[in-house]
């Protein structure tokens, strides 16, 4: 999977290439993450790459030109991949959403700042407009991280054999109960299920756990 990112704030990615599964994934070229700077797509010698809205209001949008001409530069090496604008307006990320984006081998992710895009991009330029939650954060960049983040764990040999598998969501349901040593903590227990070692026993359990859990803390979850 490439993961082009055009944004103004490009060293925000090394958070994330330099430590842990995405780090261990770029060494294992099963991942690439490629950032442009939009600046240097700018049309004028004081790189500005946004302009006061129409209608007046405060705050600054990002033009058109700069983000089209650097979509169109990536094209030229990677015709196929998928452009996705993170934006509070855009379709809520969930796992069913990562799965089908991480069936993609590109996907360009545009990272918005200040009010936002020209909506004209959003209307021409975009496949898919994505959502993190509904609050306002600064930029697009956290929000790409977590789409990088949660679709890296989709994709074969990025974690350890069928971990991903077994993460939350993948069947619908919230995760069980996870417990470690010490057996007891302040008199409180592990449940004995959990150390009989009759795995069909145990995978059981969690199931119901997994159902119960999710009735107490998404019923939601269970009417999709
Ligand atoms: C956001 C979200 C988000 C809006 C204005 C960046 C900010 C600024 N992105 N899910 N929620 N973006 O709040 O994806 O451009």
């Amino acid at each position: 999977m490439k993961f082009e990112i055009i944004t103004l704030f490009p060293e925000m990615f090394s958070a994330i290439k330099e430590e842990g599964v995405i780090a261990r994934a770029i060494k294992k070229s099963i991942i690439s993450i490629s950032e442009w700077q939009l600046r240097d797509f700018s049309a004028n010698k004081y790189k500005n790459i946004d302009d006061k809205p129409y209608g007046g209001g405060g705050g600054m949008v990002m033009q058109v030109k700069p983000i089209r001409d650097c979509i169109a530069k990536i094209k030229e090496q990677t015709p196929e991949t998928k452009v996705i604008y993170l934006s509070p307006q855009g379709q809520q990320l969930n796992q069913s959403l990562v799965e089908k984006l991480a069936s993609f081998n590109s996907l360009t992710l545009l990272c918005g700042r200040y009010e936002g895009v020209d909506e004209r991009i959003i209307e021409n330029d975009i496949d898919f407009e994505v959502s993190i939650g509904d609050y306002v954060i600064s930029g697009g960049e956290l929000a790409a991280m977590i789409l990088i983040d949660s679709v890296s764990r989709r994709l074969p040999n990025v974690l350890g054999n069928q971990d991903s598998l077994k993460d939350s969501f993948t069947d619908g349901l919230l995760d069980y109960p996870h417990y470690t040593r010490p057996e007891i903590v302040n008199g409180q227990a592990v449940p004995e299920v959990l150390l009989g070692g009759n795995q069909a026993k145990i995978d059981a359990w969690r199931h119901e756990q997994s159902v119960e859990k999710t009735n107490q803390k998404r019923p939601d979850l269970l009417t999709k």
